[in-house]
């Protein structure tokens, strides 16, 4: 990094390279190109074959949109088309949710601008048997696995048909029948909780793989690395991604690494480790089913850090403005995951742009219809909301004696 933070330690801290005012410039283009990489086998990969997958970047769609290499998946036109239609979804959910928001409609919104691909490429490359624990950054897999709209909007307004009863910030969904667990508000803990679970499916013998999401930021809490050391001792069957999208709200990622890629802190727990382009709908697909592979093989963990950008502000109470340059993310060498899977099924010959506003109309309907229906249990500024009783209900299978008297007291 250019700059330094001033240190009474004769070490260097890393800072963030652009502040607002300064011109930002990642150089253009990434210095690892798509083809650059081999793949190798995953039923006979060892740690150390990954040291350069650690420390590079897999990546398989250029600069022209077109596929490239080992790590291309060789997926058909359907399941490209799809792909598209799911971050094209969120990514109008979310503007639409913001909206609402910022019209008092919502008292709280995270976007994943600038992340679409990630939980649902990876998602898509799993089973339906398989289990998601998500950071409240990879909502996009419940697309993937079918979740109703209205609920998710309901869950969002904490109205009567919130599924959670208002008890969870918006954004911090839950979803038993998607085998979506539920989002934390601590950073972080859904990475043991996953290595938990991926060791209970291995004792069981059920092909159940966990994968796991936390962030750049995230991965300095103690939770990763008690998930890594667990995941190396026991090599359940869990795939724990660290997304480095460069910001941990106002904390630049650089903070957080200490010069190594986020990748590479794997190896050291003799875990395969692979850094992939989280902008890159395919080498995100490809990356995620080779660990599936393996996780299901009984081989144990795969470490992958997905390396992207938050386009957006952290949440609907941040403002990037006053810790980095308005436009940054245009200048992400990465460019944006939407568009660049959009230029691939172009230069296929399967998409253009009659096809693509279509489908614009399509989504932005179904994203209205959804929200109106929503509001008819409830809307933030009216109600109804869930009733007071629901503070006591639904969270102890046996309602301990103070919960009960605390109960009691509120005659609810
Ligand atoms: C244990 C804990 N510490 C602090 C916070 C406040 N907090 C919420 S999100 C966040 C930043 C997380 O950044 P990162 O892990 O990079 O994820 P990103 O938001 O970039 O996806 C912080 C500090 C929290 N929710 N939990
Ligand atoms: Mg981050």
């Amino acid at each position: 990094m250019e700059r330094t933070i001033a240190t009474t330690t004769p070490y260097t801290i890393g800072a963030a390279p652009f502040r607002p005012g300064d011109e930002p410039d990642f150089g253009g283009a990434f210095v690892h190109q798509p083809g650059d990489f081999y793949r190798p086998d995953p039923l006979t990969c060892t740690t150390s074959d990954t040291k350069e997958l650690a420390a590079g970047l897999v990546r398989v769609l250029n600069d022209g949109g077109e596929a490239i290499g080992e790590w291309n998946p060789n997926l058909d036109d359907e399941t490209l088309i799809q792909g598209l239609e799911f971050m094209m979804r969120l990514r109008i959910f979310d503007d639409r949710m913001m909206k609402m928001q910022r019209t008092g409609k919502l008292s709280f919104y995270m976007r994943s601008f600038g992340e679409e691909a990630i939980a649902i490429a990876q998602t898509m490359a799993l089973q339906e048997q398989d289990w998601l624990f998500p950071s409240y950054r990879q909502p996009g897999a419940q697309f993937v696995r079918g979740r109703d709209m209205v609920s998710m909007i309901c869950h969002c307004i904490g109205n009567t048909e919130d599924n959670v009863r208002g008890r969870q910030m918006p954004v911090h969904y839950t979803w038993r029948e998607g085998r979506f667990i539920s989002i934390s508000s601590p950073v972080g803990t859904q990475f043991s909780q996953a290595v938990g679970v991926a060791m209970a499916s291995a004792y069981k013998g059920d092909d159940e793989v966990c994968i796991s999401w936390l962030g750049d930021g995230t991965s300095a809490q103690g939770d990763y690395h008690y998930a890594l050391n667990f995941a190396s001792t026991f090599k359940p069957p869990v795939i724990l991604n660290v997304v480095n999208n460069q910001w941990a709200i106002s904390t630049h990622a650089s903070l957080a690494t200490g010069g190594h890629t986020f990748a590479e802190r794997g190896l050291a727990y003799d875990i395969p480790s692979i850094r992939v382009d989280g902008n890159d709908f395919l080498a995100l697909y490809s990356v995620t089913k080779w660990a599936r592979e393996r996780a299901s093989a009984g081989l144990g963990a795969t470490h992958i850090e997905v390396y992207t950008y938050r386009a957006g502000a952290h949440s609907s109470s941040d403002d990037p403005s006053a810790y980095r340059p308005n436009d940054e993310f245009k200048c992400w060498p990465g460019g944006d995951p939407v568009e660049r899977l959009r230029q691939h099924l172009v230069t296929r010959g399967v998409w253009n742009d009659e096809k693509n506003h279509d489908l614009e109309k399509k989504i932005d309907d179904e994203v209205m219809t959804a929200y109106k229906k929503a509001c008819e249990f409830g809307d933030l500024a009216s109600g109804p909301f869930p009733p007071a009783s629901t503070i006591f209900t639904e969270v102890y299978e046996t309602v301990p004696w103070h919960v009960q008297e605390q109960r009691e007291e509120l005659g609810k």
